[in-house]
């Protein structure tokens, strides 16, 4: 006689097991890269091998473990789409990570990185993640670069449309500064980047770069960048600094037509020393605001305070104003090879 009952009982046990190895294998995507390079395109539908066979998205690469170095073909690429996300989610976000090199501007279709032409090239991330008109639905930060090391690289994008517009409170909520990039206790390498129209309540309109208040050793550095009509509610519309006593190098770079409501039109330090080497200021503006009785319109291109010590080398400053104190730098600092 057939004992029916042992029959289920062992094929229950072999389900039960399958799901149980299902459940804890960890979640592969479905059409891994071979890697290390990886490639992503507008309108592709691949898995990231070729240009030919690229992920339609900056998200899927960035998920896919076997991508250490990502390039990105020209157009506009939005941090609500691909694996893991979450449609007009506000808080999507690209997030840099240690050892992962992204680059943009490429037509899709170099064999060499060296071939690529990322001005030319405009390749966009971009935080309009409702791709409608007006920013209230928009991402929080186009990017996060919080606790990454200098192998974290940024390379070859323009950065647009991130609003960091969460409450003021106290302590400050982090989707209130950083609209473009948000880096706390990050190291992440900035190169060749163009900051376009992002927002912040706070600090950091365009970049918002603090470290943990007493810790040395955080800085993003960056090179080749424009800070191009960023604008924040209070303070730092290009870049905020904040406890960043460990000189993080920015060279290279423009700040222009940034405007912060109160001070720090393009750059506000507070207890931070960055050096800048090769840095032109233009037409920030730091006024507008009203209403809050205990701050002021000070440092059109670069606000200073709690004994910030930048250090700047082969700066350039016109056409920056303050309503009030400091039409180009607010609070003396160490300057050589200038010209107001
Ligand atoms: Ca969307
Ligand atoms: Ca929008």
């Amino acid at each position: 006689m057939i004992n029916i009952p042992s029959r289920f009982s062992s094929i229950l046990s072999t389900l039960l097991i399958t799901a149980l190895i299902l459940i804890a294998s960890p979640i592969q995507h479905a059409n891994a890269a071979t890697g290390p390079l990886c490639y992503v395109r507008v309108g592709a539908s691949g898995a990231g091998d070729s240009w030919s066979d690229a992920y339609p998205d900056l998200q899927s690469a960035l998920a896919d473990n076997n991508c250490t170095e990502i390039w990105v073909a020209q157009g506009t690429y939005y941090p609500d789409e691909g694996t893991g996300q979450t449609n007009d989610n506000r808080s999507s976000t690209y997030t840099l990570k240690s050892g992962v090199a992204i680059y943009g501007g490429f037509d899709g279709t170099e064999p060499l990185r060296t071939d690529r032409d990322w001005e030319n090239n405009t390749t966009t991330l971009s935080g309009d993640i409702d791709q409608t008109a007006g920013d209230s639905g928009n991402a929080y930060h186009v990017i996060v670069g919080s606790s990454t090391d200098s192998t974290a690289i940024l390379d070859g994008f323009t950065i647009t449309a991130g609003n960091a517009d969460a409450p003021v409170i106290y302590p400050a909520d982090p989707n209130s500064s950083g609209g473009g990039i948000y880096s706390y206790n990050g190291n992440a390498s900035l190169r060749n980047l163009i900051f376009y129209t992002n927002k912040a309540v706070q600090g950091g309109g365009g970049l918002y770069a603090g470290a943990e208040y007493g810790v040395t050793g955080y800085s993003p550095t960056l090179d080749n960048v424009i800070f191009n009509m960023n604008t924040s509610e209070t303070f730092g519309a290009g870049i905020y600094v904040s406890f960043v006593n460990t000189p993080g190098l920015i060279k290279n770079t423009t700040f222009k037509n940034n405007t912060s409501d109160y001070e720090g039109g393009g750059m506000f330090n507070i207890a931070s020393d960055p050096t800048l080497e090769n840095v032109t200021f233009s037409n920030n503006t730091a006024a507008g605001g009203t209403g809050v009785s205990y701050l002021d319109h000070r440092g059109g291109a670069i606000f200073n305070d709690l004994g910030s010590k930048p250090t700047i080398t082969n700066a350039t400053f016109s056409g920056n104003s303050a309503a009030s104190k400091g039409g180009a730098i607010y609070i003396p600092i160490t300057v050589t090879n200038f010209r107001f």
